[in-house]
């Protein structure tokens, strides 16, 4: 019996185990083979919900580990260096055994799909997370643009979509939830991207400490620099320019869209507001998880 069921506002999408998978791009028996991958000790795993600062967060890795990358004497994609484990097609190197360590890895699953080796090992774990209702603005935006979803008619259309989590991952609730709850089984660091918007400099920092990588402080300048997002706007590579045409229409959006927090003001209603406050309080409030929602701080 097929263990998958269809995704009711999206039909590139199939769901199972709670997550939503591209039928394409992520084949079942791909994403069970996930299992048996093995994980070594120094493997680095940069986890995200869709929408959350991964790309951002490919960057920094990038540049913290590659001195070429730092003092641009090499000019390699990011999704090479950090690359997916969950989109086969991405895979230059299926099973990623004969990259040297550590190695870099980039990942939207949740919790409950990652390789197993990943618990109770000394791997690491940096789980990026963004206020709900800007992932929200950003994946509408996405939407529009990337070839293989189907487009929201409108925002209140997109709003349903996403709180059902009829989205590509599923439900963020459930991706956070799942990761925060599942904490203790993993070496893992939570960042969040407001943070990095509000004192990049400080999460650099943090993120060179949880990985045990030294960087002096003109590094570390180089680092923060080259991860704003005025120079990433400018970078083809993490603007996706290189990907096949199929993939997203880069002439409806871009990658390096607003980069900001409280964006979600501009389309979202108040009654709209209202609903997601309400929910947010029913399914998050006993995790103690406080975001930033809008660039005057407000909490
Ligand atoms: S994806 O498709 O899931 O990999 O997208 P992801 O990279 O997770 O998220 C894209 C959003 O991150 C913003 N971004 C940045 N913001 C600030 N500074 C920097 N350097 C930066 N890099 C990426 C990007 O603009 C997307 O957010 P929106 O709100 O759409 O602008």
């Amino acid at each position: 019996m097929d263990p998958t069921t269809p995704v009711l506002r999206d039909s590139n999408l199939y769901r199972y185990k709670g997550f939503c998978f591209f039928k394409e791009l992520m084949p079942l028996d791909f994403i069970e083979s996930l299992q048996d991958f093995e994980i070594r000790d120094d493997d680095v795993f940069m986890i995200t919900y869709p929408k959350s600062g991964t790309i951002w967060t490919q960057q920094i890795l990038s540049l913290i580990y590659c001195d070429g990358y730092r003092n641009g004497t090499e000019f390699i994609d990011t999704a090479e260096k950090v690359p997916w484990i969950e989109f086969r097609s991405y895979d230059k190197d299926a099973d990623c055994n004969s990259r040297p360590s550590p190695r870099l890895f980039a990942s939207h699953l949740s919790y409950n799909f990652v390789p197993p080796g990943l618990k109770n090992g000394k791997a690491k774990v940096i789980y990026v997370m963004r206020n709900p209702k800007d992932v929200m603005k950003s994946l509408y935006h996405f939407e529009a643009m990337a070839n293989y979803a189907e487009t929201s008619p409108d925002f209140g259309h997109f709003f349903h979509k996403f709180l059902d989590g009829d989205v590509f991952a599923g439900a963020w609730f459930d991706h956070v939830r799942g990761w925060y709850t599942h904490k203790d089984e993993f070496n893992i660091l939570f960042i969040k991207y407001e943070d990095m918007i509000m004192d990049l400099r400080s999460v650099v920092k943090q993120m060179c400490t949880f990985l045990d990588k030294e960087l002096d402080d003109e590094s570390l300048d180089i680092v923060v620099k080259r991860a704003t997002f005025n120079e990433m706007k400018k970078d083809p590579f993490a603007n996706k320019e290189n990907m096949p045409d199929n993939f997203f229409d880069l002439k409806i959006g871009k990658f390096m869209r607003k980069g900001t927090i409280g964006d979600w003001k501009n389309s979202m209603t108040v009654a709209l507001n209202e609903k997601f406050d309400a929910l947010f309080q029913e399914k998050m409030a006993d995790l103690g998880l406080h975001f930033i929602w809008d660039m005057n701080g407000g909490i």
